[in-house]
């Protein structure tokens, strides 16, 4: 059954203009070998014009709302409870390399608690959606985090740092206590689609520290709707302050954080 609210409609509208030029864009670089100033600039061009198409689309629909964007920064409304919180292109480096696993991300924040989330994978054409309360959907389909229990069946996934990030060290840590106990690890690009891929019980948990609440906060709700766990690092709240990320079925949560957090002691 196809779940849609009104404000669900906003937002996965908004995502689908913005796709369009994206999907475009995406088409184009492979003509941009030639281009002087190189497809990296392209790219944070295609990323800044699906910011102006989303927030555009959001502001006709919710004036008063206000706004924090990845590329645009924070704008306050006159509606201090609800906050749209978006991520025009999540998965970047995928973009600029022709790898066709990207997503647009759009969160409502309201009364500082996450109340919706859109995810939306372009090339898939893969819509997720949740609302607080609502449950999570993958077009139209309902969404339920994994149903696997042991840590040496469950497939994770996590995102490496690269240079230019702190951690490199704490990074391995992580990961050297989790591929040895467990059936994999993956590293696909986007949190947000790493988040959305946990509601869907593809994969069974993710981590990766930092990250920013545009990462991240649209995938809190759909894990959260599926039935899953969501808490920073250290097991608090921090998701959206830059303590990193962790997510789990209700089985996984705990035995994921217990690994994560012997690896890297003290946070
Ligand atoms: P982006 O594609 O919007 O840049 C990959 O591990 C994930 O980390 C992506 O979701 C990516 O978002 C995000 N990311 C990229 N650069 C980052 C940085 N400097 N700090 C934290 N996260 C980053
Ligand atoms: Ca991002």
């Amino acid at each position: 059954m196809l779940y849609r609210s009104p404000l669900l409609n906003v937002m996965t509208a908004a995502a689908q203009k913005a796709a369009r030029g994206l999907i475009r864009d995406f088409g184009e670089l492979e003509h941009l070998q030639v281009s002087r100033k190189g497809p990296a600039d392209f790219v944070s061009k295609a990323d800044r014009k699906a910011e102006r198409v989303i927030k555009a689309e959001l502001k006709k629909a919710r004036p008063a709302y206000g706004l924090l964007m990845e590329e645009g920064g924070s704008e306050p409304g006159t509606d201090i409870s609800n906050r749209w919180i978006v991520d025009p292109l999540d998965g970047t480096t995928n973009f600029l390399h022709g790898i066709p696993h990207f997503a647009i991300s759009i969160a409502l924040e309201r009364d500082r608690d996450l109340f919706a989330g859109v995810v939306y994978s372009p090339i898939q054409d893969e819509m997720y959606v949740a609302e607080k309360g609502q449950g999570a959907y993958l077009n139209g389909r309902r969404l339920r985090v994994s149903g696997r229990r042991r840590v040496d069946d469950a497939l994770f996934a996590t995102g490496i740092p690269f240079h230019g990030l702190p951690d490199h060290d704490r990074f391995q840590r992580q990961l050297g206590a989790v591929m040895a106990v467990s059936a994999g690890v993956r590293r696909f690009g986007s949190a947000a689609l790493d988040l959305a891929y946990v509601a869907a019980g593809r994969y069974d948990g993710y981590w990766e520290n930092g990250l920013s609440p545009w990462d991240v906060a649209a995938g809190i709700v759909l894990v959260r709707e599926a039935g899953g766990f969501v808490a920073d690092l250290a097991g608090g709240r921090g998701m959206l302050e830059g303590a990193g990320i962790l997510a789990a079925n209700t089985e996984l949560f705990q035995p994921l954080a217990k690994l994560i957090q012997g690896a890297s002691p003290g946070g």
